[in-house]
């Protein structure tokens, strides 16, 4: 099957592009394409062209696994180039998700028509790139200013309907690509549908459009694309060059090849050992208990259209939860995912009940009890007498041992983690924690529900904390470390925001509450090695009853909407430096930052070495969908590539030597450091 075909209909000449599952403007496009139009222009049958896709959608973009290679000729701004230089008339019909440098191949023609459920767009920006193929010249062109600036900074596409009004489209139409494509062609052969070359029309940004968007645009790479928007004040062919010189910059820059790096890896962790796996049946759910994690996972199942059942012990519970999930499904409708109606129709597919048999016929049992294993062990031994054969027996623990608790079943091949990230009906990552017994079936079946419920499913295998908060333990020490060592917490946590994360860790901590962390903290004291140093501050701060945002105070004091240091605690810390006769001293931001990550990189390597993970960018899809990493770095392990893993390595042993318990070089680490290799070399090598 060729990328690129050509057929003839009288004087239409219908020209399809065929490059499964996006249909990415390949080289293989690239090329049909040009040699389709060089035939076409010599073949006296032919009056007009209709070019159009097959598949799910038209062009949905460059492909993207090109960037970064050589180039391949001819490269898609020449490409654009010739259709628009074309003697015959070009219409294009687009439909699916046409983004990108699908878009610009259609702005490149002299007539565009979309197919209704059409959405259109210029996402390049999320790439850390500006569209690179005429987009940014050729759109404001055909639009008026406002909605080109916003498309091109944005990257936010917009419906069929919008883009018709716009006049970026010339004809919105109901049927299937090629039927349409052919009456497009016989549209224009008897003029109902006017071709114009683009590139003759006048260009719509007007210097207060442009004063209205640099006013409110923010950060390199949207700043970039305005830049190139603003070129299409120039001639065509100069403002093509300006756009290209700052493309060429925008894919040597960080940001692209973290938000690239991101790109993918959402998509790279659904490729796992039980792949092949015939997943099972999943109509109906059922969840276990009823507080915020039950809540927001039965919410979760009831906005992907599953009934749900959920359990728990007493009435009074019982109603909670139902007020729980009726909050959630209000917040839906405030964030415009569902209407009243659908709110209503969803909460009816809710039975909230304390008698567990109603669990005896649901596809996916869900637990999410209190975090004891003695009242899990009870849980599943019940689940195993109830649920019938083949059901999913699925614990939301967040570090205990799925093994220990399939081994109280007698089904153990059905026994999987599902860890979800609070809030569970709006946090997109799902660690799906895989026992020793646990079957292929099950965890093809698990992946299949996370992407039912719009989740990042991230397989794990089993240890504490799993990947996350197994990584999340080590390196938030490091900040406790530098608190005591000197570092104010509010610093730390500025540092680490200017660093892109969303909230910095003490403040983040004051989220979560305290107490979960000073619980933790208990309960491993009697297994805490000596050689490892244990800072109290944060333990006196709970002893005051000082949790965090929940009781109003915490590192923070919280009033209402704000908040400001809480000064006992800077005192906290120098009472324990001179207990334990440490002078303070500064640290600058960037130090804070390179410790920090140093930190969370060498833990990252040791669960890719121990392989909970299965690749370093599992550890990255982790921390992109559960922790605000922030997305322009690529995750934990893209930033260690970016940075240099024998910096990383020279950090680490540079701090090892006022900690060497710490502070220690994962073996993985060097191994890449004297193989001269990287974290994406070994997710090449898969
Ligand atoms: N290039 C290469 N592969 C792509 C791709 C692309 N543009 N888009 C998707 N894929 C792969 C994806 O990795 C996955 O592969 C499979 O297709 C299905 O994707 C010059 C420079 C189109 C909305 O940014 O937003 O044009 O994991 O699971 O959920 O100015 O894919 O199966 O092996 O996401 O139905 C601009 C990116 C590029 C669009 C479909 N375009 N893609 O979502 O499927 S830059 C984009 C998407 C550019 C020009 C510039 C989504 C989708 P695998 P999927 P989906």
């Amino acid at each position: 099957m060729a990328a690129v075909e050509t057929k003839f209909e009288g004087q239409v000449a219908l020209v399809k592009i065929d490059n499964p599952p996006v249909n990415a403007a390949g080289i293989d496009v690239r090329i049909g394409l040009v040699n389709a139009v060089r035939e076409l222009e010599e073949d006296d049958r032919v009056k007009v062209i209709a070019l159009y896709a097959a598949g799910r959608t038209f062009v949905a973009g460059a492909d993207i696994r090109e960037f970064g290679q050589p180039p391949k000729q001819p490269m898609l701004p020449e490409v654009c180039e010739i259709l628009e230089a074309s003697a015959k008339p070009i219409v294009c019909v687009l439909h699916g998700t046409t983004l990108g440098g699908g878009l610009e191949i259609a702005l490149s023609c002299q007539a565009r028509v979309g197919i209704k459920g059409l959405k259109l767009g210029l996402p390049e920006v999320n790439l850390g790139l500006l569209p690179g193929a005429g987009g940014t010249q050729r759109l404001p062109r055909l639009v008026e200013g406002m909605t080109a600036l916003t498309m091109i900074t944005s990257g936010k596409p917009i419906s069929a309907e919008a883009a018709l009004e716009a006049g970026l489209l010339d004809d919105l139409q109901d049927g299937v690509p090629a039927e349409v494509a052919l009456a497009a062609g016989r549209q224009v052969l008897d003029g109902a549908l006017t071709p114009r070359v683009t590139a003759h029309l006048e260009n719509r940004i007007t210097t207060n459009d442009l004063d209205a968007f640099r006013a409110k645009t923010r950060g390199e790479v949207a700043e970039r694309a305005l830049k190139a928007a603003e070129a299409s004040n120039l001639p065509l062919s100069d403002g093509l060059k300006e756009e290209r010189r700052l493309f060429t910059e925008a894919m040597a820059s960080n940001a692209h090849k973290g938000l690239k790096h991101a790109f993918f890896a959402e998509r790279a962790v659904s490729h796992i050992p039980e792949s092949k796996a015939e997943a099972r049946d999943l109509q109906t759910g059922g969840v276990i208990g009823g507080g915020t994690m039950g809540s927001g996972i039965a919410t979760a199942m009831l906005l992907a259209g599953m009934p749900v059942t959920l359990i728990e012990m007493e009435e009074g519970r019982v109603a909670f939860a139902r007020d729980t999930i009726t909050k959630n499904l209000e917040g839906a409708v405030k964030r415009g995912k569902l209407n009243a109606e659908q709110r209503d129709a969803t909460l009816a597919k809710l039975t909230c009940t304390t008698d567990m048999s109603a669990l005896a016929d649901v596809d996916v049992v869900i637990e999410a009890v209190f975090e004891s294993m003695d009242v899990k062990r009870e849980v599943f031994g019940k689940l195993d007498q109830i649920c019938k054969q083949g059901a999913i027996l699925a614990t939301n623990t967040s570090y205990l041992d799925v093994n220990e608790i399939a081994g109280v079943t007698s089904r153990p091949q059905d026994v999987i983690g599902l860890h979800f990230f609070s809030p569970a009906h709006v946090m997109r990552l799902l660690e799906v924690v895989v026992g020793k017994d646990t079957a292929p079936e099950t965890v093809a079946t698990s992946f299949k529900l996370a992407k039912k419920l719009r989740k990042v499913a991230v397989r794990s295998g089993v240890c504490d904390g799993f990947i996350g908060n197994r990584i999340l333990a080590h390196y938030r020490k490091s900040t406790a470390y530098m608190q005591l060592d000197g570092a104010p917490f509010e610093q730390i946590d500025a540092a680490l925001e200017d660093f892109g994360f969303a909230m910095g860790p003490f403040a983040v901590s004051d989220l979560a509450g305290q107490d979960i962390g000073w619980a933790t903290r208990k309960r491993q004291a009697e297994f805490r090695p000596d050689e490892e140093r244990y800072v109290e501050i944060a333990d006196r701060v709970c002893e005051q009853g000082w949790f965090g945002r929940k009781s109003g105070k915490g590192f923070y004091i919280y009033d209402g909407k704000n908040r400001s240091v809480n000064p006992a605690v800077a005192e906290f810390a120098q009472a324990e430096r001179e207990a334990k006769g440490i002078a303070a001293r500064s640290f600058t931001d960037a130090e804070i930052v390179d410790r920090y990550m140093a930190a969370m990189v060498s833990e990252a390597a040791r669960v890719v070495e121990d392989k909970i993970a299965l690749r370093p960018i599992d550890v990255d899809a982790v921390f992109l969908f559960g922790y605000g990493f922030p997305r322009h770095w690529g995750g934990p392990l893209q930033y260690a590539d970016i940075t240099g893993l024998a910096v990383i390595v020279q950090r680490i042993e540079q701090y090892a030597q006022e900690d060497p318990y710490y502070w220690q070089v994962p073996a993985l680490l060097r191994e890449l450091v004297e193989a001269g290799k990287t974290f994406n070399d070994l997710n090449k090598e898969g």
